[in-house]
């Protein structure tokens, strides 16, 4: 087998002094952090998309990146040689899970019959690549977006042949990662919204959405596909309103549908950013009301308005997020998938080591300065103190369901004068600066 990473030996972690850009300064796989070790708490995994067909491509310029495993020849030799420099890369990185839409690990053919089976080819190959590296599948999904023929949508098409074709596609998606063990199985919805209401029947569509997901419910029962379903919220991009806007909205449509058994929500940073919410908010919703289940680690610029995708080096937003997660009890069977991509200059093959160590190390930073964090209480206690009131007397009966207009109105007829406290933010953000520095 040709080597692809010549003179890459396996990443090691070599602690926070190290200066080598090809060594981890924060995780370290095997290191308890709590009862569990990091690779358990952070379950990274890969994002086969970016990191592998990614080219560096943008609306306004061509490929930058030039992989050697893109030699120019028949699609599905081209497949294979892509799938086994990603085994060969994961494997040097120490990395245990992957993710993968259908398309990007097998080509399209000329008909669905001969597109499903360059992918048996393909999850053959990856069965094989998976057993000699132990590398698992965190969860597969299908590329419903990127082909002409969903430019109005997937599920959400006006046209019901797109509809049948994208229900054929999610079927053998389904199949398939099954097939490689996949421990979850994510929806999203790419093209799921719309462009303008004036040609949009949005009552039509959001039932469709809702019937296509119960059928593959359906489906995975029938097949024992036993994996997480995953719904990944995103309010814009490629479509100008997407259906699954944020966690909140996803979280009505799967009330409204009696799906909410059914699915958690794979919470991605940059979507959050782009909702106007801060990840930790979505990861936060997501956790109280039962649903956090992945994440699309990754992070967006605030100073521009679509999804840039970028390695995740944010130490203070990756520690506010750990802090979510660690208080979710972890996010197994989903994990932090890097749904990232090393810049368009940033173009040679090393780039590729050096952007998905940093990120590890910036999520390890995080989960070590969340988890002592967590332990000191110190937030946690402001917290409860700042709700006192709810703990006792009148704020008792508000929650226990006892108290009702009338009584409350009697109360605050004899009420002294109201004192409100200070919310303390600037102490709060001193407790977490404190807590980052020492680390
Ligand atoms: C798009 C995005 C996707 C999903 C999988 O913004 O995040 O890559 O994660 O389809
Ligand atoms: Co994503």
């Amino acid at each position: 087998m040709n080597e692809i990473f010549k003179g890459v030996d396996h990443i090691k972690y070599e602690g926070p002094d190290s200066k080598n850009l090809m060594a981890f300064k924060h995780y370290n796989a095997d290191e308890l952090v709590g009862e569990r070790t990091m690779a358990d708490h952070l379950r990274f995994s890969i994002a086969y998309w970016h990191t592998f067909t990614g080219k560096g491509v943008d609306p306004f310029g061509s490929a930058t990146m030039f992989r050697p495993w893109d030699q120019p020849g028949d699609p599905l030799d081209q497949a294979k040689e892509r799938m086994i420099a990603a085994f060969e890369f994961m494997s040097k990185l120490g990395v245990k899970y992957f993710c993968f839409h259908d398309r990007d690990i097998a080509p399209e053919g000329a008909t669905l019959r001969e597109t499903n089976k360059n992918l048996d080819v393909m999850v053959d190959l990856a069965k094989q690549l998976m057993k000699d590296t132990g590398i698992k599948l965190l969860w597969g999904t299908a590329n419903l977006f990127n082909h002409p023929r969903f430019v109005h949508g997937a599920a959400t098409s006006c046209n019901a042949d797109v509809f049948a074709y994208a229900a054929a596609q999610v079927k053998k998606a389904l199949e398939v990662t099954k097939e490689l063990g996949g421990e979850n199985y994510v929806f999203w919805g790419g093209r799921e919204g719309y462009e303008t209401l004036l040609n949009t029947n949005m009552q039509l569509e959001l039932d469709n959405f809702a019937r296509f997901l119960h059928m593959a419910v359906d489906y995975a029962k029938e097949i024992g596909f036993t994996g997480q379903f995953l719904i990944e919220p995103k309010p814009k991009e490629p479509t100008k309103h997407q259906y699954d806007f944020d966690a909140a909205s996803v979280h009505a449509f799967l009330l409204k549908y009696g799906l909410e058994k059914h699915f958690k929500l794979n919470i991605e940073a940059n979507h959050a950013t782009l909702a106007a919410h801060t990840f930790e908010h979505e990861l936060h919703y997501a956790r109280i009301n039962g649903l956090l289940g992945s994440v699309d680690a990754n992070q967006g610029d605030l100073l521009l308005g679509w999804d840039t995708d970028q390695m995740p080096t944010d130490i203070y937003t990756t520690t506010l997020a750990m802090y979510e997660i660690l208080k979710n009890g972890g996010l197994q069977p989903g994990g932090l998938n890097f749904d990232c991509k090393v810049r368009r200059g940033s173009f040679e093959l090393d780039d590729l080591f050096i952007g998905h160590i940093v990120g590890f190390d910036a999520f390890a930073y995080g989960l070590k300065v969340a988890y002592k964090l967590l332990q000191s209480e110190e937030l946690e206690q402001f917290v409860e103190e700042r709700y006192a009131s709810y703990a006792s007397g009148i704020g008792k009966q508000i929650v226990d369901g006892k108290a009702d207009f009338k009584q409350l109105e009697a109360y605050a007829l004899e009420m002294p004068e109201i004192t409100n406290r200070s919310g303390r933010q600037e102490v709060l953000e001193s407790i977490i600066n404190r807590y980052l520095v020492k680390g």
